[in-house]
């Protein structure tokens, strides 16, 4: 299973030659970045060889190839993963140590790849991990941004976005391919031409600016399979070099234009998440990386395939939200105007080609652009849209005669816009959702319509995470002992982790559990103290809300209660009260001013609450810097509760709750996303579930009747905490948090005044918050539903929803790479 190059000797030694190599320093002169860079070259060398032979078996075997079309990818870092799925993690690591050297510090110096902002980046991350574990041939298909996702700094309580230059130093895990390079047009206009031969119009793009895309390719290594697929990022470049060329054919103005546009497109991914931001440079890197995927597909294909119109018997595009849906326009112009198919043969292809993945109900993530826009940036696709959207239309008009509400309701392009999310609904062959209670809103409130049309298409695929990431490498005390107890099996079938409830009453393997628990605590606290500066009690209960920030997640509500909690521990200094800290981590998009002030919030609530010696420490809030994949890692592991509340009906599934789960923390949270299935499986005594139902809160959104006035009226605690927002308790300024507490209470806030129902579902929180705290009092209790959470988390992996999208949706071929 170890390869020779990954014997302590052999390996030493290519370490050492690295560096000589790369820096001219011996391995005493030189820094832990530039070790960093000699490791991972030589793990890349193991890398290199099994992407070449996974090439040939690919070529060999001529499987069906999954294109995952996403505009992010939150990878995370890279070598302590190779390493994992190489099986060469622990060799490694005594290697190092042998050269007097850390790997956890090694690990450290990479940046970490943040090409993406958060669940539906992080999740098309852990699908590649697990296509290549399972033997499938995929591309990822996306942007090298320059920039990735921002560094967060917390200064005097507020979120500084810092620029995150992650190729500052060079990446090691990637390769340029300009031999791959693809252009790709925008602007100019479509000239019709009548093509006597053929006997029809044939449509001609001109006067467009040109950029070259150009790919880098990433090594995406399955799990001791010798597997190695390519997620492959495409950078900008101008087409041709900027040179007195151009000005001398008069053309300077169009190649100063090109230039900008190369070095703008992919400069930096927009830190929305479940948000549509409507800029123009959003659309341009949309069809700028579609466009060149396509492309490179289509040339790979046509290498050793002869007949285009058997495309999707070895091609699928799975399109990552909406973002990518252009993909289905552009894919008819190739077949079109490239390679000659007329209209019906097209979109046969087409259609059978592309499927699509919803991953929000939240209005304002969808996407719709306004038709100038896009046809002056897109003009021959638009075209291709008005098209598709015209034969629609007489669709819907066949099937519902005179029912011109369902013409307005589900037309492509309407009220001055290009609706994407329609777009991907007619021409893809299959809709999915991201968790079943998900999938049931959009079969019955947000796709009705489309739905009762075309029920065949709509189905359901629970997310996973991958257990390679968040349990082998990310809780390696955790990884081995359940690897003492069931064997190494759950690595590739984590159903085995059902195994572990024969230990559900075993007071030892219990104990033993709760050490573990114990010590990723530590570790987590240690964390805290280097970066936060702030000393946490590891025996007090952690319970940790890590995720972006939006209102809909509801961090509000977990804030407000702490200071909840804080005034009773104040009022009764007597009461029995298990110490607990409260522990933060969230990006806010730039822009989302009010997700800003909720952060500076926590913050002053923290300085307070940290720092009022009355309360003898048995409250702490933590806000922690930069939450990003590296450090998630760690935080999972020590979490002793799981904070999933957000307002019923608005997360779509969720992924954190799968991680936290994995790690052995229960979940606290509402009947919403995945939570609704980790409960199912889990069972509801071992979870502590509170507040209103998806049907209540869509009833209450579609019919009215509620009231936060009267809560504010009737409950003098919930009263209490919403006047300390505004009387100078957590801030002098008493200005501050004015408008977070008008957004819960305000008539004018639209649409209505505490639009996620914080205060509707604050007396249950609390409640439950409640229970929580008597279940840890009571340690043989909490440790066994502590161990039932990792237990009953085997359905919960990235393995089995990849399974399940290749058994329903992709078809895909399994591949044998290594031969035994
Ligand atoms: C959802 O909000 C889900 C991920 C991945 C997010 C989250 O609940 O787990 O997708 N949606 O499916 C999103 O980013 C644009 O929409």
């Amino acid at each position: 299973m170890i390869d020779k190059q990954f014997e302590k000797e052999e390996f030493k030694k290519s370490v050492k030659e690295n560096v000589k190599f790369l820096y001219r320093k011996t391995l005493e002169e030189a820094t832990q970045e530039q070790i960093f860079q000699a490791v991972s070259y030589t793990v890349k060398d193991v890398i290199i060889d099994n992407w070449l032979k996974s090439q040939k078996a690919y070529e060999k075997q001529d499987p069906k190839i999954v294109y995952y079309m996403s505009m992010e990818f939150l990878m995370g870092r890279a070598l302590g993963n190779n390493l994992i799925n190489l099986g060469a993690y622990g060799e490694v690591k005594e290697a190092l140590e042998e050269l007097g050297l850390d790997i956890n510090c090694i690990e450290d110096q990479e940046p970490d790849p943040a090409l993406g902002n958060g669940g539906l980046g992080r999740l098309a991350a852990c699908f590649l991990d697990s296509l290549a574990t399972l033997n499938y041939c995929a591309y990822g298909c996306g942007i090298r941004y320059r920039y990735g996702m921002f560094k967060q700094e917390i200064r005097d309580g507020y979120q500084v976005e810092a620029p995150d230059n992650w190729l500052k130093n060079g990446y090691p895990f990637e390769l340029r391919r300009p031999e791959y390079a693809k252009e790709v047009h925008f602007g100019g206009y479509v000239r019709v031409e009548w093509d006597p031969v053929k006997n029809e119009n044939k449509f001609i793009h001109e006067g467009y600016q040109a950029v070259k895309a150009v790919p880098y390719d990433m090594p995406i290594t399955g799990y001791n399979n010798d597997v190695v697929n390519t997620l492959r990022i495409w950078d900008a470049e101008p087409i041709v070099d900027f040179n007195l060329d151009s000005f001398d054919k008069g053309d300077y103005h169009n190649a100063v234009e090109q230039e900008n546009l190369a070095r703008t497109i992919v400069e930096v991914l927009y830190p929305n998440d479940n948000h549509m931001a409507g800029k123009e440079l959003r659309l341009k890197q949309q069809y700028f990386f579609v466009s060149a995927s396509l492309q490179a597909a289509i040339a790979k294909y046509k290498k050793t395939h002869d007949d285009i119109t058997k495309l999707h018997e070895k091609v699928v595009f799975q399109m990552n939200d909406t973002h990518p849906t252009v993909a289905v326009a552009e894919l008819m112009r190739l077949l079109m105007d490239q390679e000659g198919l007329g209209w019906d043969q097209a979109w046969d292809i087409t259609t059978k080609c592309c499927a699509y993945t919803n991953h929000t109900i939240m209005s304002e993530a969808l996407e719709k652009w306004p038709i100038e826009l896009f046809s002056r940036l897109l003009p021959r696709v638009y075209q291709i849209i008005e098209e598709i959207n015209r034969r629609f239309i007489l669709e819907i008009q066949q099937k519902y005669p005179g029912n011109f509400e369902k013409v307005k309701k589900m037309a492509i392009i309407y009220d001055g816009q290009v609706k994407m999310a329609h777009l991907a609904i007619v021409a893809g062959y299959s809709v999915n959702g991201v968790a079943r209670l998900h999938t049931e809103i959009l079969k019955n409130q947000e796709l009705k319509d489309f739905y009762e049309m075309m029920p065949e298409k709509f189905n359901n695929k629970t997310n996973g995470i991958t257990q390679r990431r968040f349990l082998a490498h990310g809780n390696p005390l955790l990884a081995d002992w359940v690897t003492d107890k069931i064997g190494p099996d759950w690595i590739t079938d984590l159903s085995q982790l059902s195994k572990l409830k024969v230990y559900a009453d075993d007071e030892k393997a219990l104990q033993e559990f709760m050490t573990i628990k114990f010590k990723n605590k530590e570790r987590l606290a240690k964390y805290i103290l280097e970066h936060n500066g702030v000393e946490v009690d590891p025996h007090s209960i952690f319970d940790i809300q890590v995720k972006r920030l939006h209102e809909y997640k509801r961090q509000l509500l977990n804030i407000l209660h702490v200071i909840y909690l804080y005034n009773q521990i104040k009022a009764h200094p007597e009461m029995d009260f298990y110490p607990r800290t409260f522990i933060f981590g969230a990006k806010a998009s730039a822009a989302y001013a009010r997700a800003k002030k909720i952060i500076k919030l926590i913050n002053c609530v923290a300085d307070v609450v940290n720092n009022d010696a009355s309360i003898n420490g048995k409250l702490k809030v933590v806000f922690i810097e930069n939450y990003r994949v590296s450090n998630a890692e760690i935080i999972f592991a020590a979490a002793d509760v799981s904070e999933q509340i957000s307002t019923a009906s608005k997360e779509a599934s969720g992924t954190g709750n799968m991680k936290f789960m994995l790690n052995g923390a229960p979940t606290l949270g509402t009947m919403d996303g995945a939570n609704v299935e980790i409960v199912q499986e889990v069972g509801e005594e071992n979870a502590f579930i509170f507040g209103m139902s998806s049907d209540q809160i869509i009833n209450y959104e579609n019919n009215g009747g509620y009231d936060p006035d009267f809560i504010y009226n009737t409950d003098p605690e919930i009263r209490q905490v919403l006047m300390q927002l505004i009387n100078g308790t957590f801030s002098s300024d008493t200005e501050m948090f004015r408008d977070i507490y008008n957004s819960l209470l305000d008539k004018r806030n639209m649409p209505r005044p505490d639009q996620y129902f914080i205060l509707g579902d604050f007396r249950s929180y609390a409640e439950a918050q409640k229970r929580v705290e008597e279940a840890y009092k009571d340690e043989k209790r909490w440790a066994k539903m502590a161990l039932l959470n990792t237990a009953c988390s085997g359905k919960f992996t990235s393995d089995r929803t990849i399974q399940e999208y290749v058994d329903d949706i992709w078809h895909l071929d399994k591949v044998i790479v290594k031969e035994n």
